[in-house]
């Protein structure tokens, strides 16, 4: 009784970096369910059980072919029995129990609304939904006190929960690039991010920026943020010195060259002249309020930055747990430490790093967990 698509599909390596992970997949209506799962766990601050939603619907991405029944499933890794339940349900009945429970929960609904407020995490959304305030006009409503990155979360709400296009993306790297050539010539910047994985859209746009001689990037963020403040190009931005805040799980502290890492969160004021892609302004409106990510690095750490921040989340927090548990190494966005010869590595490309955890080259197009 082995159907013709039972046995089509080879088993894969349980790491997503040890996979190709395209764009485009074959089981849409399958990890879209994974993911409404995956983000309520989120949202619940339940990460472990998101991250095991999250790496089942990476499996799925990473499978050539469509799959109709669970045993095709057979032998495949990241799938456990809550994951391997959603997709017998929906394959079997078209949709999941409990995945629309989840979408249809005034809690599940509440809690997207209010952490798609930039600058509102789940512990505060969480705290409000308590409160009964369930949407940003409750918020607003509500008189409660919001610091300057809420506020401005508030204020351009309805553009920053569109989705950034490439071309909008294209027209800020193209003033990013203004104003880093202005300020230090010679300095490059490289599109990151979901953007640099060949995504169509985003939540933000995210830019890294470096110079070859090292240490000429010192100071280098306060210096754009102030051409594109006086150009009015910026409509918030808050510059924090340690950029890369590693989690509890995560490896230990980079070495002290870390708070040479600046990252600025900003929204951007992009015109219509900017971008003659406009369309999604409201009304007569002649811009839109775009969320801008820009990250400095000096050039020594610039492979691992820019490995670092491709993303998806997922695949780095898999490149991470891969250096850890299989070369007993510690990655992170400034380095690589191996712990058997206790010495940094260096890099000078991602090829390199790749090749120095033990990995096959996978490009940022593949890298979409
Ligand atoms: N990143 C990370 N850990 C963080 C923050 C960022 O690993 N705490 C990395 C991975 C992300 C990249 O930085 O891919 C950029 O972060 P975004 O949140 O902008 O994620 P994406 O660009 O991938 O998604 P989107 O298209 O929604 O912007
Ligand atoms: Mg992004």
């Amino acid at each position: 009784l082995c159907g013709a698509d039972e046995l089509a599909v080879v088993s894969l390596p349980s790491y997503a970096c040890q996979r190709h992970t395209p764009l485009l997949h074959h089981n849409t209506v399958l990890i879209d369910a994974l993911s409404i799962l995956a983000e309520n766990a989120e949202l619940s601050e339940n990460e472990g059980r998101g991250v095991a939603f999250r790496r089942a619907g990476a499996l799925l991405k990473s499978l050539p072919q469509e799959i109709r029944r669970v045993e095709q499933l057979r032998g495949q890794p990241c799938l456990g029995d809550h994951s391997l339940r959603v997709i017998k349900e929906v394959l079997e009945d078209g949709v999941c129990c409990e995945v629309e429970t989840t979408k249809e929960s005034r809690q599940f609904k509440a809690m997207k609304a209010l952490t798609g407020i930039f600058g509102v995490g789940a512990k505060t959304a969480d705290r409000w939904f308590r409160e009964g305030i369930h949407t940003p006009s409750d918020l607003q409503r509500s008189g409660h006190n919001l610091n300057r990155a809420q506020r401005a979360g508030v204020q351009y709400y309805d553009d920053l929960n569109q989705p950034v296009r490439k071309a909008e993306a294209d027209a800020i790297g193209l003033i990013v690039e203004k104003a880093v050539s202005e300020v230090l010539p010679g300095a490059k910047i490289t599109l990151i991010g979901g953007f640099r994985r060949g995504k169509e859209t985003g939540h933000d746009v995210d830019f890294l920026i470096t110079h070859p001689e090292e240490g000429r990037e010192e100071g280098l963020m306060a210096k754009v943020v102030s051409w594109l403040e006086a150009q009015g190009f910026l409509l918030y931005h808050k510059t924090t010195r340690n950029s890369y805040l590693e989690s509890k799980d995560g490896p230990a502290r980079p070495p002290s060259n870390m708070d040479r890492f600046e990252r600025c969160f900003s929204i951007f004021r992009l015109t219509r002249e900017e971008s003659s892609m406009l369309s999604q302004c409201s009304g007569s409106r002649s811009w839109m309020a775009v969320r801008v990510d820009m990250v400095v690095s000096p050039y020594s750490q610039f492979a691992f930055a820019l490995l670092g921040w491709t993303g998806s989340k997922l695949f780095e927090r898999e490149l991470r747990r891969w250096a850890v548990h299989e070369r007993a190494m510690t990655l992170s966005s400034h380095t690589l430490y191996d712990s058997t010869k206790r010495q940094y590595l260096r890099a000078n490309s991602e090829e390199e790093i790749f090749a120095l955890l033990g990995l096959e080259y996978i490009p940022p197009c593949g890298r979409n967990a």
